[in-house]
């Protein structure tokens, strides 16, 4: 006898781009761009176990349902916004239980003309991502994560690593010097809010919480004088912890890409390890990965 253990089900990859015109001065555009999962838990199983679909709410109507509230709702900070698309599903239809929306805002940056920040003309600066991701609860209690992806940054010195296991599978030499970059994935999770309005009156938090990460994982990780990756991501997790006192916990996914020595030196004796490194070799695989979740 087999039975459905768990389902939630919905749709992925719903993109949309909001421009709001600022309300003091009307030739001054904002725009965001999304990328938007929603997907329902409730009284579904007979969708699975019986063919039978009368409870289900298409993916097709999740994916107009998220474009009608993103016209009627402001979509910023996306933490509200998320709040307000999985408090919908729930309070919509009385056998959905939960719904889970994860959003990736892109990068648009607004760009200087002529000295000038342009009204209207943005670019896309990097891969870098915000990332909400909001469970909502049918008693209106709303669970909230934000993060940053796809953050590339490299330092060319102040690392080091040194004083590891040296045992017969080690080759590693340790360095006090070292050049070091990751793509940072950094989660931090806000207390439980009770209902939509008291995430709505958290949105100042929501978007310092994210300038204040982004601004503490990137000094972090230029004035750190790294004795590792490890030691590094845990300074910044601090730090954030500190910042936001409705955070709480901070994780991060710390790739480590490794760029090598290359020892020149069989080419008429040319010095280009160590205090002499200057050409490096990027590595794709296998590289380092550091992670670790830090709570109160
Ligand atoms: N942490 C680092 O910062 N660098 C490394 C590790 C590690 O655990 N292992 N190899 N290189």
């Amino acid at each position: 006898m087999v039975h459905l253990a768990a389902s939630r089900y919905g749709k992925d990859n719903i993109r949309l781009l909001k421009v709001e015109r600022d309300p003091e001065n009307p030739k001054l555009q904002h725009v965001y761009e999304f990328t938007i999962t929603v997907l329902l838990e409730g009284d579904i199983e007979v969708a699975y176990t019986k063919a039978d679909n009368t409870p289900v709410v298409t993916t097709d109507s999740m994916k107009n349902t998220t474009h009608i509230l993103a016209k009627q709702n402001p979509v910023t900070p996306p933490e509200v916004f998320a709040s307000v698309l999985g408090t919908h599903f729930v309070n919509t239809y009385n056998h959905i239980h939960k719904s889970f929306i994860h959003i990736i805002q892109h990068r648009w940056t607004r760009y200087e003309v002529d000295g000038k920040l342009h009204d209207h003309s943005f670019i896309r600066d990097g891969a870098e991502v915000r990332i909400v991701d909001a469970e909502v609860h049918e008693d209106g209690k709303i669970l909230l994560k934000s993060g940053i992806a796809d953050l590339l940054v490299l330092k060319s010195t102040g690392s080091a690593f040194y004083g590891y296991i040296q045992d017969e599978y080690t080759t590693l030499k340790e360095t006090n010097d070292r050049i070091m970059s990751t793509s940072v994935d950094a989660t931090w999770s806000w207390k439980p809010y009770d209902n939509l309005d008291a995430a709505k009156a958290a949105a100042d938090s929501f978007q310092d919480g994210y300038q204040n990460a982004r601004q503490i994982t990137l000094k972090t990780f230029a004035v750190d004088d790294s004795a590792s990756v490890q030691a590094t991501l845990y300074k910044m997790c601090e730090e954030i912890l500190e910042t936001a006192k409705d955070v709480q916990d901070v994780s991060y996914a710390l790739p480590n890409k490794h760029y090598f020595e290359i020892d020149l030196s069989w080419f008429h004796d040319l010095q280009n390890t160590g205090k002499d490194a200057q050409v490096y070799a990027p590595q794709s695989n296998p590289n380092g990965l550091i992670t670790a979740k830090v709570s109160r």
